[in-house]
This record gives C-alpha cells, sequence and structure tokens, in this order.
C-alpha cells in the first residue's frame, strides 16, 4: 500500500495579501499567486497552503469570513481560483485552502440573522448568554488580541455573544445541528472544486463546554482559545474527517491545535480518525539551543509517534515573528533549514523564509493587524527593481529589509544563496526515501551539537546523518567515513566529511 502524500511532502505556506500583485493594487491576489508558480516548481514545494482569501470585511485580514464559499473581490473570483487550481496541478504541486471553523465574520448573514432577535431561527448557530445576575459577562474567558472579554454585550437583544477573538468574530456554536450540517457543506463546495485539502484554522476551540466554566484565576490573562480542549471537539473532528473520506484521492486536513503541549497537541489525530496533521507549535517557541531541541523531539517521540501519528515541523507563519529574525543570523536561518528539512514528519514553510527574509520593521502608522503581527506579513520582494515586482502602488505594509538584494531573482542568480541552500534541501528529500519516511535515531553529540541518523524504514534507500552545530565554535564529530550531501554554508559539499562542523553549521551526511 502506498502511504499517503502528505507524509512525503513539502508544505509552502502563501499569505495572499503578501505574495504577488497582479494588478497593481498593492494587495497580493490569486492571480498573483498563479503567475508565480515556476517559482515553486523551481524551488521543489509538493503543496501549498493559501492562507484565506474568502468574503470577508478583512477585521482579521481574512480569517473573519463573510462567505465561505466565494473569493473576495481583492483577491479575485472563483475563475481565478479555478485557474490556481489547474495550473497548480498541472505542475504537481497539491492545494489546501485556509477553512475558518470556529468563527464567523459579524458580517456574515448567519449572525446577521442571528443577532436580530432571541427567537430568530438561527439565534442558536452562535454562542448567545445573559448577563450574569446583577450584569457582567458570562464567564472570564479572554479574547485574544485585545486581551479583553471574550464577550460583546448587543443592546438590541440584551445577550452577550461569544468570541474568542476579535467582536468582529463572533464563534460558531458546533453543538447546533445545523451548524455542523452547513459547515460540512462548506468543506464539499471546495472538494467539489477539485482541493486537495485544508488547514483548519483553531480546530481545537471548535467544541466547548456547555457550561462554559471560567478559566483557573492564575491563567486569566491567558486568551481562552490557547486553553480550549473540550473532549467533544474529538465528536466534531470525526465528523469532518467522513466529509474528506466522501471524496476519493487522498484529501487532508491539517489542523492548527493552538495548545502549547504536544502531549495535548497529539490527541487530535485521534485514533487515525481526527485529523491527519496537526501543527505542533512548542518548536516554533523554542529557542536556537541544541537541548532546547532534543526535547523538542523527545516529546514528538513520546506523544506524536506511540499514536501511529505522523509530525509536523514548522518555524515560521503569518502569526509570529520569522525565524530569521527570532535566531537573528542568516548562519541559523540557514542551520534551521537543514533542521525543518530533515525531521522526521512533514514540514510546512513559510513563504520568503527560502529567501531569508526578516520581518520588516513597521513603524506605528503602518501598524494594521490588531494583533500586530505585520512584520511577518511584508510583501514579498519579486526582484531588485523599485517595485520589487509588485506593479507602481505601495504595497500594503512595508517591505522587509533590504528587498534590493533579497529578493527572488538576486537570490537565484546566486548559487551560494540561502534560496538555492532551501532548493538543495528539497531535491535531496525528494530523492531520499530516509528524509521522506525514515526512523529517527538520535545520536550521541558533543554539547552543544544535536545529531539523528534517518533510517530507511524498509531498507529502501540509504541511511542519512544529520548533524546540527548549534554553538559559535568549531565542534568535532566523528561519525565515520561519509560524504557530504548537504551543508548549511554550501562548504564542502560533495566532498568527504572531515570530522568538523564549522560554527552554526548544520551537514547532511550519506
Ligand atoms: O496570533 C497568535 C499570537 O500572535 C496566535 O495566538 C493565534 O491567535 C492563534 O495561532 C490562532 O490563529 C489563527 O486564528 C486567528 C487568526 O488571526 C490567525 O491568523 C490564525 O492563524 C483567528 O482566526
Ligand atoms: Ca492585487
Amino acid at each position: 500500500m502506498s502511504e499517503p502524500w502528505w507524509q512525503s511532502a513539502v508544505v509552502y505556506q502563501i499569505y495572499p495579501r503578501s505574495f504577488a500583485d497582479s494588478n497593481g493594487d498593492g494587495i497580493g491576489d490569486l492571480e498573483g499567486i498563479r503567475r508565480r508558480l515556476d517559482h515553486l516548481s523551481w524551488l521543489g514545494v509538493d503543496a501549498i497552503w493559501v492562507s484565506p482569501f474568502f468574503r470577508s470585511p478583512m477585521a482579521d485580514f481574512g480569517y473573519d469570513v463573510s462567505d465561505f464559499c466565494d473569493v473576495d473581490p481583492i483577491f479575485g473570483d472563483l475563475a481565478d481560483f479555478d485557474r490556481l487550481l489547474a495550473d497548480a496541478h498541472a505542475r504537481g504541486i497539491r492545494v489546501l485552502i485556509d477553512w475558518v471553523p470556529n468563527h464567523t465574520s459579524d458580517q456574515h448573514p448567519w449572525f446577521i440573522e442571528s443577532r436580530s432577535s432571541r427567537e430568530n431561527p438561527k439565534r442558536g448557530w452562535y454562542t448567545w448568554r445573559d448577563p450574569r445576575p446583577g450584569g457582567g459577562v458570562p464567564n472570564n474567558w479572554v479574547a485574544a488580541f485585545t486581551e479583553g472579554p471574550a464577550w460583546t454585550l448587543d443592546e438590541r437583544t440584551g445577550q452577550y455573544y461569544l468570541h474568542l477573538f476579535l467582536a468582529e468574530q463572533p464563534d460558531l456554536e458546533w453543538r447546533h445541528p445545523e451548524v455542523v450540517a452547513a459547515m460540512h457543506d462548506t468543506l464539499r463546495f471546495w472538494l467539489d472544486r477539485g482541493v486537495d485539502g485544508f488547514r483548519m484554522d483553531v480546530i481545537h476551540a471548535i467544541g466547548k463546554d456547555p457550561d462554559l466554566p471560567g478559566d483557573p484565576p492564575e491563567l486569566a490573562a491567558t486568551p481562552h482559545s490557547a486553553l480550549n480542549d473540550h473532549p467533544s471537539t474529538h465528536a466534531l473532528l470525526r465528523g469532518i474527517r467522513g466529509v474528506l473520506e466522501e471524496y476519493d484521492g487522498d484529501r487532508m486536513m491539517v489542523g492548527e491545535v493552538f495548545l502549547l503541549d504536544t502531549a495535548k497537541v497529539a490527541t487530535y489525530y485521534g485514533d487515525g480518525d481526527e485529523l491527519h496533521l496537526a501543527f505542533n507549535f512548542p518548536p516554533l517557541f523554542t529557542p536556537w539551543r541544541a537541548e532546547r531541541w532534543r526535547d523538542r523531539l523527545a516529546e514528538v517521540v513520546d506523544h506524536v509517534d506511540p499514536r501511529g501519528a505522523w509530525p509536523t515541523w514548522v518555524l515560521s507563519n503569518h502569526d509570529n515573528r520569522r525565524h530569521r529574525t527570532r535566531y537573528r543570523s542568516e548562519a541559523r536561518a540557514r542551520a534551521a533549514a537543514v533542521l525543518l528539512l530533515t525531521l522526521r514528519g512533514t514540514p510546512f514553510l513559510y513563504a520568503g523564509e527560502e529567501l531569508g527574509l526578516e520581518d520588516a520593521d513597521v513603524p506605528p502608522e503602518r501598524v494594521v493587524d490588531p494583533g500586530g503581527r505585520d512584520g511577518c506579513r511584508a510583501p514579498i520582494p519579486w526582484d531588485a527593481a523599485p517595485g520589487h515586482g509588485w506593479g507602481g502602488a505601495e504595497p500594503w505594509l512595508p517591505w522587509p529589509p533590504d528587498p534590493g538584494g533579497r529578493n527572488t531573482e538576486t537570490l537565484r542568480a546566486d548559487e551560494g544563496s540561502i534560496l538555492h541552500l532551501y532548493r538543495r534541501l528539497l531535491a535531496l528529500r525528494r530523492r531520499s526515501p530516509a528524509l521522506q519516511r525514515g526512523d529517527l535515531v538520535t545520536l550521541d553529540a558533543p554539547e552543544g551539537v544535536l545529531a539523528y541518523r534517518r533510517q530507511p524504514v524498509d531498507g529502501e534507500g540509504d541511511p542519512v546523518l544529520v548533524a546540527v552545530n548549534f554553538t559559535r565554535e568549531p565542534v568535532q564529530l566523528e561519525v565515520g567515513p561519509e560524504r557530504v550531501l548537504v551543508a548549511s554554508d554550501g562548504v564542502g559539499e560533495g566532498e568527504p566529511y572531515r570530522g568538523t562542523l564549522a560554527p552554526e553549521q548544520a551537514v547532511i551526511l550519506g
């Protein structure tokens, strides 16, 4: 039996506003993505995940959806989506879209109806509660971004509605069977169009404790979305999985489980009947230290592997500072790329990391995101010319640092660039069964070094050895007669390994 495609795939996240603009309005769009597919083919990614492009008032830049089954005009239309999908598929690139099941926009027709009166048939599609006796919010849950209450009073009907994010993002009530049916239909809409699957936004939050118990006082400042872990979500996920299984062709779902605890994240794989993949975010918040990374690997071995589940790895996304910024040097970003692309599991790249982009420095007057996540969403520079491939208008956010040097065109012309390193890593992965699906065995290594062997599972292909020097010193590491397949700094590639790792160098040997 052949293994599912998403286990050996490398997925590339595209934040559509920031990727490529086709009509010169300064905002990226679907046609812009389509025109840049050659870059992704050249790089060698297997799949793209496109962050939301649905109709939206953009209070949370598309994570507030007012129509799950249409494209927002700022991004194009359904025909643009169909063309993007067809052209991606023609290049062998799968397409995942971003499904936002926890909440809608407050401008979604469902919510407009729901809030119109207590008797409205859609009242129960959202979570409405009376004020507490004597007035006040129903519980102490805190919303993300604002750090204010997760409740807003609707004056007209005198009840509060729940929103784990902005007040413009009311939470759907997944205990209501009509919500389940309506949301399943939104999946079918896109599955019918041919998408390969979904990234599912804050999926761990869709089921809530019906009693809405308050969060413990010591966690009262933490957004409830980072704490919600109610058992009812698991049955909901099995229902969602069932919808995907109505379709042929290995459709998949990767869930954003924003619980910073790998043991909890692992439960969302269920018994092979919930998520195919779950994002595990503790590594994304892990500093550049060998011991800390060793712990992260061990947590996956302890909690994900025993379920027969397949891990994921991610270092950057549209919600957090890029790892190039967090790790503060290109040498580390390069070594981190070797790590990310050689661990056991499915790696997720965030557009621009292959260019070694840093977050933009966004002056206060240009900050537009209520969560302050603008820096990592800076536009991708495509060439060295002043508009960097974005046509005329000033893009919606400032450029990242050094767009004249750090752009796709300039780095493609430089074989020593980080962009070429990513390409060589992807090419090696693609021809190495050990890297794609092999077991991972951690090896003894000097302090500050992480070393592991990737061992082919069924004797298919050769094992490879990976060593990452997290320190600023050269380190001796004896591993027998091996050849350097890839080095993060390019030094010595194709030559025999000499037994020394340069400072902050990572190598793949085989
Ligand atoms: O963004 C965060 C911290 O800066 C996270 O806590 C984030 O709220 C969490 O990862 C959930 O994120 C997802 O849902 C949000 C949306 O704003 C994010 O962009 C999305 O990735 C609400 O839909
Ligand atoms: Ca545009």
